[in-house]
């Protein structure tokens, strides 16, 4: 696939998992994120297996100067991005709304919806003047139902999935393909990042099933982007076989 592809949250999780399978399908890739070392390590990684184009760009997706500067900094032969993938994200806490941390919230928001426009405003107009592009927003079934604590981390995905029709509507003319991924439970640093480094409740969330793995979902943004010119996926929503439901597991062991 001879695409430049930007991918943000590329230093763990489904985002790294999208590098490896775009890079192994011979895309050239810009991975973002805040921890370095991850993108220094993954970038020397996918040069050394697959003989891949890859570029590092550190930035903290809630400054929208740091996200400028980073943006303007790519370096020709990497300028013509054909796909963004907007996956970086987080949860927060997990607490009903008369007990959230405020700075969780504006965690979430600031990441999850705001990064999430920042970065789409400042690389969509090219595709726009191009007359190409691809623009797949990582979203959740969290985008799709409410569940219990989770208010501000379901709203910003439900954000994200109403954002993904108005970035389709708008961009239609122009011929940019703009996608949706939803995933359930996937097992990354995700949980451990929402308690905030307690291992053991983490771990608990994936207790009795087996869950999806980052591959899973890389395997469909691979789907996407692989699908003829005249076929967009909208969204898709790949779930664990035991997830049912939002809050709904089969945890006996088998699924
Ligand atoms: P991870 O925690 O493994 O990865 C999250 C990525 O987001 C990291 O690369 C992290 O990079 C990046 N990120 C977070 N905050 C910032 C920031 N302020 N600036 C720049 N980058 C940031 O989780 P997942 O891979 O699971 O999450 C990826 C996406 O998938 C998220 O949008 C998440 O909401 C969504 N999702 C996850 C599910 C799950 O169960 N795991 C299910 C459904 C959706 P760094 O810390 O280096 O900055
Ligand atoms: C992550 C999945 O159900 O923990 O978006 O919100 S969930």
């Amino acid at each position: 696939m001879n695409k430049t592809v930007l991918i943000t949250g590329a230093t763990s999780g489904i985002g790294q998992a999208t590098a490896g399978i775009l890079a192994e399908n011979g895309c050239r890739l810009i991975l973002t994120g805040r921890r370095e070392d991850r993108l220094i390590q993954l970038r020397d990684r996918l040069i050394s297996t697959f003989n891949s184009d890859v570029i590092c760009l550190k930035f903290d997706i809630r400054i929208r100067e740091e996200v400028k500067k980073a943006i303007e900094s790519i370096p020709e032969g990497f300028r013509e991005i054909d796909v963004l993938i907007n996956n970086a994200g987080l949860a927060a806490g997990l607490n009903p709304v008369h007990e959230g941390s405020m700075d969780d919230w504006e965690q979430m928001i600031d990441t999850n919806i705001k990064g999430l426009l920042y970065v789409t405003r400042l690389i969509a107009p090219q595709m726009t003047e191009r007359g190409s592009g691809h623009i797949i927003n990582v979203s959740s079934i969290a985008g799709r139902e409410t569940y219990p604590m989770g208010n501000v981390y379901c709203a910003s995905k439900h954000a994200v999935q109403s954002l993904t029709k108005a970035m389709r509507i708008d961009m239609l003319p122009y011929g940019i393909k703009v996608s949706s991924v939803a995933p359930g439970a996937v097992n990354t640093e995700f949980s451990t990042v929402r308690f905030k480094g307690d291992k053991e409740k983490a771990d608990a969330v994936y207790n009795g099933f087996t869950p999806l793995m980052a591959a899973d979902v890389a395997e469909v943004m691979l789907f996407i982007l692989n699908r003829p010119a005249h076929v967009n996926i909208d969204d898709i929503l790949i779930m664990p076989s035991a997830q049912a439901y939002s809050r709904d597991f089969n945890r006996s062991g088998k699924l």
